[in-house]
C-alpha cells in the first residue's frame, strides 16, 4: 500500500536520484502527449506527476488511462485543488502549503477531502509543500493567496521544512512554481536537504540538464520538470540522463542527522 513512498525512501537511502515529469492536463496537446509518453519510456522516467493549478478540462481520467495503457511508470496526482482526484492514479501527494499562512491550504481542504481519500485505493503521501520565490508571480502564488519564501532565505526554508518533518509529513516539495524565471538556488536545496531526513522534491523553472544535475548534486532526491518539456519534449532524455548520471557515482557516507 505504501509502495511508492517506500521506493522513494529506499532510493534516498541509496543516494539514487529520481526524475518526475509533470503533466498538466490543461496544457496537454494530444499530438504531443503520445510522444511524451514514448519519450518517457525510452528515457526511463521514474514518475509522472499529474496536476495543475486549475485543470478546467475533463481529461484527467483519460490522461491517466492513456498512460497506463502504454506503460507502468507510477502516476502520482499533484493536485492544485480538491477536484483533481482520480482513482486511476497510483498515489496522491496530500499537500499542505507549509510556506504559507492560508489556513484552508494548511488544513481546511484536507478536512473536507479526508473521508474521500480514506475510502480511496490511492496511496496517500502527506507532503509539506513550500513555495519559493522564482522571480515572478506564479499561478500557484496567486491561486493560493500566499507569499513565497524569498529564495535567499535558506534559514526560513530549512526551519519550515524541519517543522514539516517534525509534524510527521512524509515528503518536502520545494517549488518555485511552474515556469519560474529563477529555479530554486542550489544553496537553498543543500541547506534544506542537509537538515531533514525525509525525501526532498524540487521543481519549478528547471530547463537544462545542467541545472537538473546541480539540483541532485545539492541534495534533491526527486527533480520535477513540466514547462520546459511542454515546449521541447525531446529535452526529456537529456534531463533523465543528467539526473540518473548521479546514480552512477558511489554514495558518499554521511553522519546521521
Ligand atoms: C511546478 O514543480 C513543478 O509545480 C514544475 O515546474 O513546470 O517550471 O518545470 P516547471
Amino acid at each position: 500500500m505504501n509502495q511508492i513512498y517506500e521506493s522513494l525512501v529506499a532510493a534516498k537511502e541509496k543516494g539514487q536520484k529520481k526524475f518526475a515529469v509533470l503533466i498538466d492536463p490543461d496544457k496537454l496537446r494530444l499530438n504531443n502527449f503520445e510522444r511524451t509518453i514514448d519519450l518517457a519510456i525510452s528515457a526511463n522516467v521514474d514518475y509522472f506527476f499529474i496536476g495543475g493549478s486549475l485543470v478546467v478540462n475533463n481529461m484527467l481520467d483519460d490522461v491517466l488511462k492513456n498512460i497506463r495503457d502504454k506503460c507502468q511508470i507510477p502516476m502520482i496526482l499533484f493536485p492544485g485543488n480538491s477536484f483533481q482526484l482520480s482513482y486511476k492514479a497510483d498515489a496522491l501527494l496530500f499537500l499542505s502549503l507549509i510556506s504559507g499562512r492560508n489556513a484552508d491550504l494548511l488544513i481546511g481542504k484536507h478536512v473536507v477531502t479526508a473521508p474521500f481519500l480514506k475510502l480511496s485505493p490511492l496511496e496517500i503521501i502527506s507532503t509539506g509543500y513550500m513555495l519559493i520565490d522564482g522571480g515572478k508571480p506564479t499561478t500557484v502564488q496567486y491561486m493560493s493567496n500566499t507569499t513565497p519564501i524569498p529564495s535567499n532565505k535558506e534559514d526560513i526554508a530549512l526551519c519550515t521544512a524541519l517543522a514539516g518533518e517534525l509534524l510527521g509529513l512524509k515528503l518536502i516539495y520545494m517549488d518555485a512554481g511552474s515556469g519560474a524565471i529563477n529555479p530554486i538556488p542550489e544553496q537553498m536545496i543543500e541547506t534544506v536537504s542537509g537538515g531533514i531526513n525525509i525525501p526532498l522534491i524540487v521543481g519549478g523553472g528547471i530547463k537544462t540538464p545542467e541545472k537538473a544535475f546541480a539540483n541532485v548534486s545539492a541534495g534533491a532526491d526527486v527533480v520535477v520538470v513540466g514547462d520546459a518539456l511542454e515546449k521541447d519534449p525531446v529535452l526529456m532524455s537529456e534531463l533523465a540522463a543528467a539526473i540518473h548520471q548521479k546514480n552512477m557515482e558511489p554514495k558518499k557516507s554521511s553522519f546521521p542527522k
